[in-house]
């Protein structure tokens, strides 16, 4: 055999290698708050690492472009059937590489080029594909905005109405990258229908909370659901559509060949493992933690004296006004001072707010992957106090150093990917 299928890539590429050994550090040692993060089982990595990604396979399953496609069809009939059954929906397109890709592929779907979209804004919560001026949504279409009312920092339903009554959109797209509470996609599916618009819910924040029934699902009064499979639904990276079963050939022919060529087939078996893992009874106990950690972790901070946009959360995510005014700091200066402590999260507009986007008043904290690794409340109450120290004492030498070994400490209780990492781990929590 060629020495090509032998070489570990320790041996042919010490550099990439190294990274990737320094990555599973990282994670490993670090307490990780992005909301969007989470971490795959070991099952996911390997479906993921696997032979899947020598094959071409453009077309859907018994209807491709290429020969030997027998095993890639097995992998994404496994995708489809249990995307199908864990969100009760008609049609399921597991193809997308991403979440925008998903989103760019309903849009082609649903509207012609330069009909208007009303979308939520970026900077109350909505994404860049939801219609942002630089982005292909915000180009290519007209761009109506909605966001969140000024005192509550929620969703103003009747505001929504009347704004989707003045623009007249041919669709409607909710969902949000950075929005705490619980989105009524009931009603929006009746504002839709009162001006005779589409809707597109982009779940990708909160779709395991869907899948096991935490969050009520938008599958039953949407036309286009999407997602992507890598945050709450702890799958690998990418993105997944789902469609009633008239919306099913534009929607597939939109995905390939509208905006893709071949699929992913790798990602493809990832993402099968990843729903058949959702599919399984302790996934809903999981999402369950995720929120209560998210809760705990919000009145932590409260009562800390930082202020929780929205007074707190319903689902797997917090923004915090670190700047509150001017009385703290900015949230671009709260995640550097985080970072250097081993604790990562991003910094992120809150609604109105007056800093600039890079900037921003805000940050904003996810509990998916530590629960995965097995945090509960009192794991959440011991951060909380170390976020709120070192933003109420960003330049403390003495406080930086406290909470490195708190991080240090609390992370070594909670091993993950045995094997991954070079050094050995301790599993404090298996006694
Ligand atoms: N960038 C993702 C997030 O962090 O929420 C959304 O696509």
């Amino acid at each position: 055999m060629s020495e090509f299928f032998r070489a570990n890539i320790s041996e042919v590429d010490p550099l990439v290698s190294e990274a990737i050994d320094n990555e599973v550090r990282r994670q490993t040692n670090g307490l990780e708050l992005i909301a969007s993060e989470n971490f795959v089982s070991e099952a996911v990595l390997q479906a993921a690492g696997t032979v899947f990604t020598n094959k071409y396979a453009e077309g859907y399953p018994a209807k491709r472009y290429y020969g030997g496609c027998e095993f890639a069809d097995v992998v994404e009939n496994l995708a489809i059937d249990r995307a199908k059954d864990m969100f009760g929906a008609e049609h399921a397109n597991v193809q997308p590489h991403s979440g925008a890709q998903a989103n760019m592929a309903v849009l082609i779907t649903a509207l012609d080029h330069g009909d208007t979209i009303l979308g939520m804004n970026l900077s109350h919560g909505g994404h860049l594909t939801h219609g942002h001026p630089l982005n292909f949504s915000g180009i290519n279409y007209k761009v109506a905005d909605y966001g969140v009312n000024k005192e509550t920092e929620q969703i103003d339903y009747d505001e929504l109405q009347q704004k989707a009554e003045e623009s007249r959109p041919k669709l409607l797209i909710c969902g949000a990258s950075a929005y705490p509470r619980t989105i009524d996609f009931a009603r929006i599916g009746e504002i839709a229908q009162s001006v005779g618009a589409k809707v597109m819910a982009d779940m990708a924040h909160i779709a395991g909370l869907v899948a096991v029934g935490l969050h009520p699902s938008p599958v039953p009064h949407c036309e286009f659901v999407t997602t992507t499979t890598h945050k709450t639904l702890r799958g690998p990276r990418g993105g997944m559509i789902l469609c009633r079963e008239e919306f099913a050939a534009d929607v597939n022919r939109s995905v390939f060949p509208g905006v893709q060529g071949g699929p992913l087939i790798h990602i493809i078996a990832a993402k099968a493992v990843a729903f058949g893992e959702a599919l399984r009874s302790d996934f809903k106990a999981y999402q369950q933690q995720v929120i209560d950690n998210a809760q705990v972790l919000a009145a932590t901070l409260k009562d800390a004296g930082l202020r929780i946009v929205s007074g707190g959360t319903d689902n797997h995510l917090l923004l915090v006004d670190v700047f509150m005014d001017g009385k703290g700091i900015t949230g671009k200066a709260a995640e550097k001072a985080l970072d250097e402590v081993h604790i990562t999260v991003n910094k992120n507009t809150i609604p109105f707010d007056t800093q600039k986007p890079f900037v921003a008043s805000g940050i904003r904290l996810g509990t998916p992957a530590l629960t995965t690794r097995g945090m509960k409340q009192d794991d959440m109450r011991a951060i909380g106090g170390m976020i709120a120290a070192l933003i109420h004492e960003p330049e403390s030498e003495e406080v930086k150093t406290r909470v490195r070994r708190e991080v240090a400490e609390l992370t070594a209780k909670f091993p993950m990917y045995p094997g991954r990492l070079k050094e050995k781990q301790t599993d404090a929590t298996a006694s």
